[in-house]
């Protein structure tokens, strides 16, 4: 078990000094031709809760690529909104907890019907595994363990593992587009640990000082994003939309609804203090149904407000910003 990982689920991930660190992902395989997680119709699920920003990435890319109108592709499978003491869960929490959160889908992969917990899926996939069980996962049904739940490299797997099963537009698209790899690992680079990362570090804070010292990068960054997207351009690198938007995105269409005040990342929020990235947020939302229909916010609002009892004890979730997002042309 990592040194910020609590089996409680009660969110007090922080180190001694007061910093939250995530952990390591540890199943990192990906479905490839003749390789040992090999493509194949009815073999692959994905297992998300519709709160989680990591998940998310792969909702979109599953989406976009078209893999939602292939029957028994890569079902999705959703969790209960509130991440309890178990883990996340497929059932309900009983008890104490009971009737908070917004149902999933529950799981309905053949043969672990009876499951109630994702901690049950990583037992099953390696009895040994003592991390903390995090979404998203593709689960293999074939040999009954976890091909990836890493969500970065689980869209880079997706732009490719099912192109032979996909309709003629969605094959060879890929979100990771050679002539732009360089400058795309470049971006991940500060995106991630101050932005997409950098939300977490600040609402997980348990001492001031850890907490300061990661709210000012996270907007010197969000100012960064403001500038590229000034000429306006519709995405982070120009006309082409790539993992970039898509990484960036589910951290940005959460900002104001939850990490503005849960997070304490209150500066200023992005309708009203960043219209640029605010432009490009609401052009994915609002023109491709990849990002809209994958964006459940009252998922995400009953989630955060309601999981993390140390931040906030009493599980009120606030009604606004109202709207959640604004219209197209405001
Ligand atoms: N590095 C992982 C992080 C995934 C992650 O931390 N997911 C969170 C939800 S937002 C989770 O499942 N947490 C469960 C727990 O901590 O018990 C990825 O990008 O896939």
């Amino acid at each position: 078990m990592s040194d910020n990982s609590k089996k409680d689920g009660s969110s007090d991930w922080s180190n001694k000094d007061g910093h939250f660190r995530r952990q390591e992902s540890s199943f990192r395989t990906s479905i490839e031709p003749n390789g040992k997680h090999a493509p194949e119709i009815g073999r692959y699920h994905l297992v998300v809760a519709l709160a989680c920003p990591w998940a998310h990435r792969a909702l979109i890319v599953r989406q976009l690529k078209g893999m939602d109108k292939v029957p028994d592709l890569l079902p999705v499978h959703v969790v209960d909104s509130l991440l309890g003491p178990e883990g996340w869960s497929f059932v309900p929490y009983e008890g104490e907890l009971k009737g908070l959160g917004v149902p999933g889908t529950g799981i309905k992969i053949p043969g672990h019907e009876d499951k109630k917990r994702i901690r049950e899926l990583y037992m099953a996939a390696d009895p040994k595994y003592e991390q903390r069980c995090t979404v998203p996962i593709i689960w293999d049904n074939k040999l009954g363990t976890i091909v990836n739940n890493e969500s970065s490299e689980v869209i880079r797997n997706l732009n490719y593992a099912f192109d032979e099963f996909l309709p003629e537009e969605h094959k060879g698209v890929t979100y990771y587009p050679e002539e732009l790899r360089n400058e795309i690992d470049a971006m991940n680079e500060w995106v991630y640990p101050t932005i997409n990362n950098g939300v977490y570090k600040c609402g997980f804070a348990t001492l001031q000082d850890a907490y300061e010292s990661n709210v000012g990068p996270l907007f010197e960054s969000l100012d960064r994003v403001e500038k590229q997207l000034s000429d306006g351009r519709k995405f982070l690198f120009g006309g082409k939309l790539t993992e970039a938007d898509i990484r960036l995105f589910t951290t940005i269409v959460r900002f104001d609804c939850v990490y503005f005040t849960h997070f304490k990342c209150n500066y200023r929020t992005i309708r009203d203090g960043y219209p640029h990235i605010n432009r490009w947020l609401l052009g994915l939302y609002w023109n491709d149904p990849a990002f809209k229909d994958t964006t459940d916010f009252d998922s995400i609002k009953a989630h955060y407000f309601q999981s993390h009892p140390n931040i906030n004890p009493h599980r009120i979730v606030p009604q606004g910003p109202v709207p959640h997002i604004l219209p197209l042309n405001k």
